[in-house]
């Protein structure tokens, strides 16, 4: 069998960071693990340099880690057959450029062509993992290729040595307050139960702070820059600037500056609870080993929340505790005129319950394998 050598990987940022995080996550992945030539483009770089300082957010093209990163501007432009990689993936369904798709099915050996799709636990992934789609007129077949949580999907994104990392960290009680301190944190805030939220602005984060201030714990809640920002900024009086914090009996927050993905990752490892949105945070608070909650990313006619119990049901059907605070904080649940702390109290008190429940969930995800080798056994099978 001829194995795939290159791979184009064709990434539109829709909003925020996600598109562009899990794109960005695959494309090392795939060269730095499986030594693949990979090829990302994406429209927009000035997403991209948030998350990786390294790139330049006004270069056409640039290698970025051992990856070349082209701006991609418009549909317009002439390809010829050499161009095309050996695996092309469309993230989220975008339309590629008509004329690679042309110079795709003037390759000899027609490239793999796969529609990378979103991330849900919703049953029917199963059975649409891996169809195939004729092209209406050209010599041309592309697949889909969902990630998911069981192993008939395509699994999640896991570098090779995640879990070895983030176990050195955790158990490291200096490098931890060093990453912290590098943060701002002082001894009594590092000292508190730590929770970084990272949600969409319709999140009742007002009730959230509200509770905590009015409980008797202790909390460091960590916000990264522009992230609930009203809200924010109501707690401190002040402009939600990265640096910027304010106590309030038990309850500080402090706004940090939006990091560097892998310093990311290390502040979900820091931390005692992780509020994460979206698909790629949400993914990494899963390998954080931390108790998390989801606010999930809204869709028209509420379909996100069909998703978020589907997740729900797979994650924790036991745990009242996490549904009910998973749910509310999203806007679901059925008690709306449930009290922000008894919620926060209650998730609380089953801390080790929880601890407990995200090592099990990790383990049943390692035994789908990762999505980046799931995805290349894949494309091998079909050339
Ligand atoms: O940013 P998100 O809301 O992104 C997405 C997109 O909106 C997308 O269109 C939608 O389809 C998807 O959600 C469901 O959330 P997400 O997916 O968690 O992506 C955030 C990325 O930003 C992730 O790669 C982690 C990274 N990040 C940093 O690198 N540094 C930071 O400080 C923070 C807070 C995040």
């Amino acid at each position: 069998m001829n194995q795939p050598t290159t791979l184009a990987l064709f990434c539109k940022v829709v909003d925020n960071y996600g598109d562009i995080g899990i794109c960005w996550r695959l494309a090392r992945q795939l060269a730095h693990e499986h030594g693949i030539a990979v090829t990302l483009w994406v429209d927009d770089l000035k997403s991209f340099a948030r998350i990786h300082p390294g790139v330049d957010a006004t270069a056409q093209a640039q290698q970025v880690d051992g990856v070349a990163v082209y701006h991609w501007r418009d549909q317009e432009g002439t390809y010829f057959a050499e161009d095309v990689a050996d695996i092309v993936i469309e993230f989220f369904a975008v339309d590629l450029p008509p004329g690679y798709v042309t110079a795709m099915a003037q390759r000899q050996v027609k490239p793999v062509w796969l529609n990378l799709e979103g991330l849900t636990a919703e049953e029917w992934v199963e059975g649409c993992h891996t169809l195939p789609s004729m092209h209406p007129r050209l010599p041309l077949t592309k697949h889909f290729f969902f990630p998911g949580f069981t192993a008939k999907t395509g699994g999640l994104l896991r570098e090779a040595g995640l879990l070895e990392e983030r176990d050195r960290f955790q158990r490291d009680p200096v490098a931890v307050t060093a990453f912290l301190g590098t943060l701002g944190l002082t001894p009594s805030q590092q000292a508190a139960r730590k929770v970084s939220l990272f949600c969409y602005p319709h999140a009742p984060a007002a009730e959230l702070f509200d509770a905590w201030r009015r409980g008797g714990e202790p909390v460091t809640c960590l916000v990264p820059e522009g992230v609930v920002r009203d809200d924010v900024r109501a707690f401190l009086g002040a402009e939600p600037v990265a640096g910027a914090s304010r106590t309030d009996g038990p309850l500080t927050v402090r706004v940090l500056p939006f990091v560097p993905q892998p310093d990311y990752d290390r502040l979900l490892w820091a931390c005692d609870v992780n509020i994460v949105r979206g698909e790629d945070s949400f993914v990494r608070a899963q390998w954080a080993n931390r108790p998390f909650a989801w606010h999930i990313y809204p869709q028209d006619e509420n379909l996100h929340l069909k998703k978020l119990r589907a997740f729900i049901a797979r994650y924790c059907p036991d745990i009242a505790s996490l549904e009910e605070f998973t749910l509310r904080f999203n806007g679901a649940g059925v008690e709306q005129n449930q009290d922000w702390l008894h919620l926060w109290q209650t998730l609380s008190s089953h801390i080790d319950q929880l601890a407990c429940l995200s090592a099990n969930w990790q383990k049943r995800m390692l035994e789908n394998g990762d999505l980046a080798s799931n995805l290349l056994s894949f494309a091998g099978s079909l050339r």
